[in-house]
């Protein structure tokens, strides 16, 4: 399997998250994916070097400046060699010992399984009300305006079968792939594992204003297109 992950500035992080990953990844001929938007800090560099002599096989693809989390996984994903891909963030906010439980949900017939801070089990760190507030109402308006069952589908740590990321059209709009995922596969089979964000410890978010309205522009854009598919859909009634 392949794990992607996407890299803007996460120097002191990354060491770690590939140690970890090598850890929990032995037996499951694990692969890792940087793909890293010419960090400022360096972060290319500290992964090429690891590329050279670490403790997993790992391919580093370089873009030429930040052009956003939703598109760098894409990215990777193209350039990922195994049939199922892991997507996680750089930062030690997602656990690398959920991996194997979350590969185990493809082998067991989920087309996709999403580590959940929204179900029984999971939860978010030491986030302050501000943010737990946006990430409730960003998660509810996007399950209500698509429609979604899926508790927890702004989660930036999920699974899938590469083809998956692989297919044509996608909008790679800003931070939320999995949004858009769910909202092209609507009779996917999801596996929700319950897990605990872990709160940046390094680094800095790049969470921010222009994240927020990128999320809001996506989801417009797929509640219009789901609507056209309808009328479509009707129309050929
Ligand atoms: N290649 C690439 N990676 C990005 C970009 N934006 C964010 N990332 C990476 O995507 C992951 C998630 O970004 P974070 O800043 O941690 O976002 P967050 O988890 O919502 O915010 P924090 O909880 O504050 O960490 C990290 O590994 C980032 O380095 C980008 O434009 N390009
Ligand atoms: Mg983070």
């Amino acid at each position: 399997m392949s794990v992607i992950v996407p890299t803007y500035n996460e120097r002191d992080s990354l060491p770690r998250l590939v140690s970890g990953l090598a850890e929990v990844g032995r037996g499951l001929a694990v692969e890792v994916v940087i793909v890293d938007d010419a960090s400022p800090d360096g972060t290319g560099l500290v992964a090429d070097e690891m590329a050279k002599s670490g403790p997993v096989p790992m391919t580093v693809l370089h873009r030429s400046g930040k052009a956003g989390l939703a598109s760098a996984v894409l990215a990777g994903a193209a350039a990922a060699r195994g049939g199922v891909v892991t997507v996680m963030d750089a930062d030690l906010s997602h656990p690398p010992e959920l991996v194997p439980s979350m590969l185990e949900a493809i082998r067991s017939g989920a087309d996709i399984s999403v580590a959940s801070r929204y179900v029984p089990g999971g939860g978010v760190g030491q986030w302050p009300w501000s943010r737990r507030l946006v990430s409730r109402i960003a998660t509810m308006t996007a399950r209500i305006g698509l429609g979604l069952q899926v508790r927890d589908p702004l989660s930036g740590f999920f699974t899938v079968r590469r083809e998956i990321l692989t297919e044509r059209g996608y909008l790679g709009l800003g931070y939320k792939l999995l949004v858009e995922i769910l909202a092209r596969h609507p009779q996917a089979r999801v596996a929700e594992i319950p897990y605990r964000f872990v709160d940046r410890r390094r680094g800095q978010s790049k969470l921010g204003v222009g994240e927020i309205v990128a999320f809001i522009r996506l989801l417009v854009m797929l509640r219009v297109g789901k609507l056209e598919s309808w009328r479509v859909g009707k129309s050929k009634m």
